[in-house]
């Protein structure tokens, strides 16, 4: 294939040890597939539409060697003590931290996102490492009052196995950290499977994380694949051996494999599906404030976040001035090559998001919706579309449902209750906000009654999670807590403890009688 590249392609290509053609399996000590370059596919750069670097497909052959390396390596690993499993996430994050630059560069170069946040993304999974070797001594259970005499009752806390992980496109990267990280101190196993359309970054970091397990003598705990097809990539989520799947991508993927896993009940699965993330703009909202998050909110990422701001459920009041504040902040936000500074838009990832964007505005459009911004797609090369602000209604479908896209729809409300109506009237439950300086509407917001979602934020954007709190959601968006807060427990399973130390038993006295 004649790749035409990036002028900075091939610099960051070989400081990631990634070659033209890169193999799209790793699992056990030089534990790379086979390379079958009449199969392999291109990674391509959506600011330029030209091929970065190819992989050649994992197969099913691989996929097996994957969890049958995993599910091996789980009887040793699950006994390291699990602050000296903290040393290997401990050293892969000193890696992570030493390719910053270079792996956020790929981000920019396979995502389009900007590379301010390509380097951000890869700088959360060097704090998550850090967040990882920390939970690794606080690994914490309770201790329960027995009502026996001489007993002693606790919970403690047990590895589930092999972690399958799949990741989406528009995070390449930090995801697989908030899982594998915290799984693998939790003393798990771990066979990732990213995207197709970014699976680079993925194969770096497995380099990355070869280095590390070479070094400490852990070989085996983390495995990577990258099928060509969907067939394949079932595999993961159909092999019992896998304790628990952790999956970041659409509700209908997300449903269909939870309904696998579900089938064989005590399997587990941590869902990071769909958002749909509104921000209340309530009477006493702080015009700046609200106009810097929600433009960073709607636009950052190109509207490829999971939670990024779609719905901005504004007081009719304010309409006007926060529409105008609006158009006068995405005039100033600049678009082009993730590469150059100060750009903060990027293209959408692929042809099939443009025609999404498209499919969004005609739909807005064919039910009276007025473009107040943007609307349209750029001419080429790329897959850059225009930032778009569109007046709506929230139950139309094409508002109810998640558009990977630069698109603000505007919704007004006239009283309080209103808008958490609308807020919450979504299938969603991911990310959500509210813009305001009134402590009684913000508590209201934050209430049993408030935002039915996983994460509240007051006076921010909706996007840019904390690792140190749980990340996801509800309803639709799945219920998976990952990254911070107490989202370890789910990675392990509790036992139960009860301990007679005396020497009486009730039963003793059955026997005698
Ligand atoms: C995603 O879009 O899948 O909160 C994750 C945020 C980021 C993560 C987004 N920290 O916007």
């Amino acid at each position: 294939m004649n790749i035409q590249v990036h002028p900075k392609s091939a610099e960051i290509l070989a400081s990631l040890g990634l070659k033209d053609v890169n193999p799209g399996a790793c699992s056990g000590p030089n534990g790379w597939s086979s390379i079958d370059p009449a199969k392999a596919f291109a990674s391509i750069n959506p600011s330029t539409e030209q091929p970065i670097a190819c992989i050649s497909p994992a197969t099913s052959a691989d996929m097996k060697k994957a969890i049958d390396t995993a599910a091996e390596t789980f009887k040793t690993w699950r006994m390291v003590p699990a602050p000296k499993r903290g040393e290997l996430i401990g050293r892969i994050g000193e890696l992570l931290a030493q390719h910053k630059d270079a792996l956020g560069a790929l981000l920019a170069l396979e995502t389009g996102k900007s590379i301010t946040e390509g380097k951000g993304e890869i700088g959360e999974m060097v704090d998550m490492a850090k967040f990882a070797v920390g939970q690794s001594r606080m690994l914490y259970g309770f201790t329960m009052q027995s009502q026996r005499n001489e007993h002693r009752m606790y919970d403690q806390w047990l590895p589930l196995g092999v972690v399958g992980i799949i990741t989406a496109y528009n995070f390449p990267a930090a995801p697989w950290s908030w899982n594998a990280l915290v799984a693998a101190v939790c003393g798990n196993t771990v066979v990732w499977k990213p995207s197709p359309k970014v699976a680079l970054p993925a194969i770096a970091i497995q380099h990355l994380c070869n280095q590390a397990m070479s070094e400490l003598g852990y070989e085996g705990v983390f495995s990577l694949v990258i099928p060509g097809d969907e067939s394949i990539s079932e595999e993961l989520v159909r092999d019992k051996r896998v304790s628990l799947v952790s999956f970041t991508g659409s509700s209908k993927i997300g449903r269909h494999v939870s309904k696998i896993l579900a089938e064989d009940l005590g399997r587990r699965h941590l869902m990071e599906c769909s958002g749909n993330n509104g921000c209340i703009v309530d009477e006493s909202a702080e015009l700046d404030l609200c106009i810097a998050a929600i433009t960073f909110g709607a636009l950052g990422t190109t509207g490829q976040r999971c939670t990024s701001t779609r719905r901005l459920i504004v007081h009719k009041s304010r309409t006007k001035e926060v529409v105008e504040g609006l158009k006068k902040a995405y005039a100033k936000v600049k678009l082009g090559d993730p590469f150059v500074p100060g750009n903060l838009i990027g293209p959408l990832i692929d042809k099939p998001a443009v025609a999404e964007f498209e499919k969004a505005i005609a739909d807005a459009r064919a039910l009276g919706g007025e473009v107040v911004y943007g609307g349209n797609v750029m001419p080429g090369p790329g897959y850059y579309v225009e930032p778009t602000i569109i007046m709506a209604k929230n139950d139309w479908p094409c508002v109810q449902h998640e558009t990977f896209a630069p698109i603000l729809y505007i919704i007004e409300y006239d009283s309080f209750d209103e808008a958490l109506e609308l807020h919450n009237s979504v299938p969603q439950g991911l990310a959500s906000g509210i813009q305001s300086t009134n402590i009684r509407n913000i508590e209201a917001f934050l209430s049993a009654k408030g935002s039915d979602c996983g994460i509240a934020k007051v006076n921010m954007g909706t996007t840019g999670a904390d690792i140190g709190a749980a990340f996801g959601g509800e309803k639709e968006t799945g219920g998976g807590r990952a990254s911070g807060s107490e989202s370890w427990k789910a990675y392990m399973r509790r036992q139960s403890v009860a301990i007679n130390w005396g020497d009486e038993t009730p039963w003793r006295a059955l026997l005698e009688s």
